[in-house]
Formats: C-alpha cells, structure tokens, sequence
C-alpha cells in the first residue's frame, strides 16, 4: 500500500495532482504539505493536511513517520522568473530542499518522484528535438538547481539505492490552479484574458516556441513513471517529455477558432524573453515513449477546446 507525501502541494502542480492521486490511491493516502497554510484554498477542507517546510529536515523526517509515508513526490521549487528575482532563495529551497527530502528517503528508504524542468537546457544546448541526453549549460538559477538536482537524485539513486525518478516538465497549462513565476505562465494567462477581455497582451514574444503540456497530461507522467516497472528505466531523473510546442501566434490562432472577435498583442517582458530564448523549441520524448510508455492525450487543438470549456463554465460560476 503506497503512503504518499506531496511537498509544495499548493502551487500549479500540487493541487491538481492530489485531486487525482487520492481518486486512485484514497483519499487518507495522498497527504499534501506546503510550508504554510492557506486558508481558503480548497485543500484545506479536503482531507489531511500537514505544515512542513522542506528546509527543515526534522519536520519531514517527523511527518513521514506519523504517516507512515512510503513515496514522496517533491514539488516544493521557486520557477525560473521568480528565481531571477532571488537567485539565493531559489537555490536554497531548490537543492537544499530536495537534499533535505533525498536525505529523509535514504533514511526511511523512500521512493522519490522528483520534477525537472526543460529549464535544465540552455543556449548552446540543440534548439529542435532536443535529445534526452545533451548539453546542458542553463543561464537561470531555476536552470542550474534543477540539472544538479538531477544528478544529486541520480548520485542518491547510485550511491544508496534511493528509488528516485524525475520527468523534465515543459510549460503547464491548468484550467484549475495558476502557475507562478515560471516563463511559460502566459501560456494560462492568455485563456482567462481570451475570455474576460477578449484581449490579451503576452509578455513572451511572437516566434517563441516553447514545450507545453495540459495538466491531466502532467498528472498521468507522474503516476505512469511512478508506477513504472524499475529494471526498464535508464534515465531515471531527467526524462524528456513533451505534448506539443507552439509560439503565442499558434495558440491566439487555435483560441480565435473558439472566440473569433480574440486579439493578441504583445508587451515583451525582456527578462522573461531572455529565459524563453535559451529553452528549446521542442523536445525529443522518444526515451520515455520507450522507457515507460509515455503518450499525452492532448495536443494544442484538444487542449484548447478542453480548456476554454472548462474556464467558461468556472468563471460563469
Ligand atoms: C517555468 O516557466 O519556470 C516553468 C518551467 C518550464 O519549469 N513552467
């Protein structure tokens, strides 16, 4: 019986992701944390909860005992736009958090689903199809915590026979939850701003692409790796995976097929800009389509259907 210990489980990923897990696993056995409670978010009267800030060892080694927890899936992190603002604090809970969390596994002898990020690459790293294993020189904070986050998972996994296992995560776009301070946000700004305003000015600028992925897509990687049968994976931490990959032009022209009178315009953020222009166009996910069966359900076209449907229905209510 899997006991899961979901950390940063209020931001983009968190909520959703234990939403579906308690729908497969039950609900007393998904236990989402977060650093500090916030009263009003819907998970507070969900079920269990607990107060746990991943750069106290203590607190989580505490919490995984009283619960019993057999997996954790780490999703405490500071995003590539927030962590240029404070590069210090980015890497404080980016490695020192995770090593906290890869400590407590190797102790109680965990299982550890760690999220990456197409963040790892950076200018001088192949542009089109990026391949699972290639340069990898980030010019972000977010970027260099996250590559030595896989190889501190990947040390983890060879040193002491922690189960650790990661995905690289491309842009995430929720109809449920907002991201936050991630360069790939406008991506779920746009949809809200299509319906309200029927506007939208993007920070990100026309012609860059970026991997994106719907959320319910998301939450089926994390399951699917974590279930996944250990003696086939090769790249445990770090496997590309990638649903579809558009500039703001392709996504304003798939949103005006559902709200034609739709407009984009831009106002470049240029800090944001010069993060998006060193991530790839588009990732090569051949290696966790071989690995562990790795298949989204949604390309731009469903998703945006999906997700217009979705956020009508929540904003009219
Ligand atoms: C960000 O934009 O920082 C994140 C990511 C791609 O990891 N969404």
């Amino acid at each position: 019986m899997k006991k899961i210990l979901i950390t940063g489980a209020l931001g983009q990923i968190g909520t959703d992701l234990t939403r579906y897990m308690r729908s497969i696993y039950g609900k007393d056995n998904v236990l989402p944390s977060s650093r500090k409670r916030k009263e009003g978010h819907p998970l507070m009267n969900e079920g269990n909860f607990e107060t746990l800030d991943v750069l106290n060892y203590e607190v989580i080694d505490s919490v995984v005992k009283k619960h019993h927890i057999t997996h954790i899936v780490h999703l405490a992190a500071i995003l590539s736009g927030t962590g240029e603002k404070n590069p210090q604090v980015a890497w404080d809970i980016n490695v020192n958090g995770l090593y906290n969390v890869l400590e407590v596994s190797r102790v109680h002898d965990l299982s550890v689903l760690i999220p990456s990020s197409i963040a790892v690459f950076g200018e001088s790293t192949p542009k089109d199809l990026t391949p699972q294993d290639t340069i990898m020189r980030p010019s972000t904070i977010y970027g260099v915590s996250k590559v030595s986050g896989e190889l501190l998972a990947d040390y983890y996994h060879s040193k002491f026979g922690v189960d650790t296992r990661g995905v690289r995560f491309p842009g995430l776009i929720s109809s449920d939850t907002m991201p936050g301070g991630g360069t790939t946000d406008y991506a779920v700004h746009i949809f809200y701003e299509a319906i309200k305003n029927k506007r939208y000015a993007s920070f990100i600028d026309k012609g860059t692409f970026m991997d994106m992925m719907y959320m319910p897509d998301a939450l089926k990687a994390i399951v699917q790796l974590m279930e996944a049968d250990e003696s086939k994976l090769k790249h445990r931490n770090a496997f590309n995976i990638s649903a579809m990959s558009f500039d703001p032009e392709m996504l304003a022209a798939e949103i005006k097929k559902h709200i034609p009178e739709f407009e984009l315009d831009y106002d470049v953020d240029q800090d944001l800009q010069k993060i998006a222009n060193t991530w790839p166009n588009s990732l090569d996910d051949s290696e966790a389509r071989a690995q562990w069966g790795w298949e989204p359900d949604y390309d731009l076209t469903s998703m945006t259907k999906d997700m217009l449907e979705k956020l009508i229905n929540k904003l009219d209510k």
